[in-house]
């Protein structure tokens, strides 16, 4: 097939990237590298030295003799989305190209509105310009399983039968997301829904859990092809930092008591879980709703997870329970359903047989790049625009040096 990876220069895009091109679709990427400006401004950095993107290319080619397009543009400017998908002409177009963290969206006002504006416009100048090239080009969409929030029913994918006053109908199921970047994505699904019944768009949104790991087989082949690992309190997710936490003998940093729930998965899963939902396309006028993600914990478990894997490996992991800077139910029903992807034949790998390895193992390979401030969370839900006071982490362009 010929697809094509937007937001092909980040973590989940740039593995999709390889393991495409690797299995033999021919891939191209595009990406405007906004991902490594927000990191410069907020002043960090990835635990693993990612190498430019012309480097990452040209080493992908002389290892494997495939060749990997680049398109480098903005999905917010239309001329540009436009003629790159008329240039490369793709079967299937992957959409990762978004600001993609809770916290970057909740530091103040211009993190929201960039964030929405970013997020909602690139993904609806995609739907024009998919109508305008061609409507049968799928659309595999990254949403979120934090679209849905933590309600106290079991969680769908994507549709729920309700039954009201003696007529039923099945519906989208009920969103409650809980940031201004999750919302973007609740935003993004309206518009993809609206966009398949008017125009008859094939699309799939991926509604994934928070991806952990950093080694697919294609990024393990060359340090100049390994992928970003993040762990500062904006960027990072749980399982990443507490890893690199425990690597450097850091106390994890427990949000609450830690019996938040959520869906998580390797990202070796992510990429097998796109390239299936490329490989079956939703069909003509169809919006499909998978949920991508492999085992739900709690933030405690995890932690405990962690320390014992830590431990194993000589490192004295302690927990910290810091106050929760977020608002989420500290307690909570959690009961998703995620066996569409299954059925398409994912098989997944489970976070007890990758986390020394693929986790922990890596934050130890490059301990000595880890900056133990940038573990404090100091972006507070609660404060509205006060959180441009709240510490060199939430401002543009950041005072903070490593
Ligand atoms: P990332 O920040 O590492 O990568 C996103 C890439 O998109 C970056 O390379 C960035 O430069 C590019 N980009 C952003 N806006 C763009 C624009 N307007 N034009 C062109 N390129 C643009 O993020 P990620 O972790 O790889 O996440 C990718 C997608 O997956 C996001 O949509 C995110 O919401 C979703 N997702 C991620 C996770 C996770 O745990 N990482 C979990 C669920 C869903
Ligand atoms: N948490 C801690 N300690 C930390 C960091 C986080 O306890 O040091 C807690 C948070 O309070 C939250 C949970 O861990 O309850 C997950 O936080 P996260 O930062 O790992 O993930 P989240 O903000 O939800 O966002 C990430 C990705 C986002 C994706 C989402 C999937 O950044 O792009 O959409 O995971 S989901 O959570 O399913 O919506």
């Amino acid at each position: 097939m010929k697809i094509a990876v937007l937001g092909g220069d980040g973590y989940c895009g740039w593995a999709t990237a390889l393991y495409l091109s690797n299995r033999g679709h021919s891939v191209a990427i595009v990406d405007n590298f906004v991902r490594r400006l927000w990191d410069h401004q907020l002043g960090v950095q990835t635990l693993t030295p990612i190498r430019p993107i012309a480097d990452r290319l040209k080493a992908w080619q002389e290892l494997t003799g495939k060749n990997v397009e680049l398109f480098a543009g903005d999905v917010t400017d239309y001329d540009f989305l436009s003629s790159a998908i008329r240039d490369f002409e793709p079967d299937t177009i992957v959409h990762f190209a978004e600001q993609r963290s809770a916290p970057y969206s909740m530091i103040d006002r211009k993190h929201a509105v960039s964030t929405q504006v970013n997020n909602v416009v690139g993904t609806l100048n995609l739907l024009f310009a998919l109508r305008e090239y061609d409507s049968n080009c799928h659309l595999v969409k990254l949403g979120t399983m934090g679209e849905y929030g933590t309600p106290n029913i079991d969680i769908e994918e994507g549709y729920i039968t309700i039954e009201h006053k003696g007529r039923k109908d099945l519906l989208p199921y009920p969103k409650q997301p809980g940031s201004f970047y999750h919302l973007s994505k609740v935003h993004d699904s309206h518009n993809i829904m609206f966009a398949c019944k008017i125009w008859g768009l094939r699309a799939t949104d991926l509604n994934q859990g928070v991806v952990y790991g950093t080694v697919t087989e294609e990024a393990a082949m060359e340090e100049a092809l390994i992928n970003r690992f993040d762990y500062d309190e904006i960027f990072g997710t749980v399982l990443n930092r507490f890893c690199a936490q425990a690597a450097l003998g850091h106390p994890l940093t427990v949000y609450g008591k830690g019996e938040q729930t959520r869906g998580f998965l390797d990202i070796r899963d992510t990429v097998r879980c796109v390239e299936l939902a490329c490989l079956n396309p939703a069909a003509s006028g169809e919006f499909r709703v998978f949920n991508q993600f492999t085992e739900q914990f709690s933030v405690l478990q995890l932690a405990h997870m962690v320390a014992a894997a830590g431990g194993q490996m000589g490192l004295k992991v302690e927990v910290d329970f810091l106050p929760n800077p977020r608002v989420e139910a500290p307690e909570h029903y959690y009961n998703a359903h995620h066996s569409k992807l299954i059925d398409l034949g994912l098989a997944p790998h489970y976070l007890s047989e990758s986390l020394l390895d693929s986790l922990i193992g890596i934050a130890v390979r490059y301990r000595d790049r880890i900056d133990p401030t940038l573990f404090a969370p100091r972006v507070n839900w609660r404060n509205g625009s006060n959180n441009r006071q709240a510490g060199p982490a939430a401002d543009v362009p950041a005072s903070r040096t490593r």
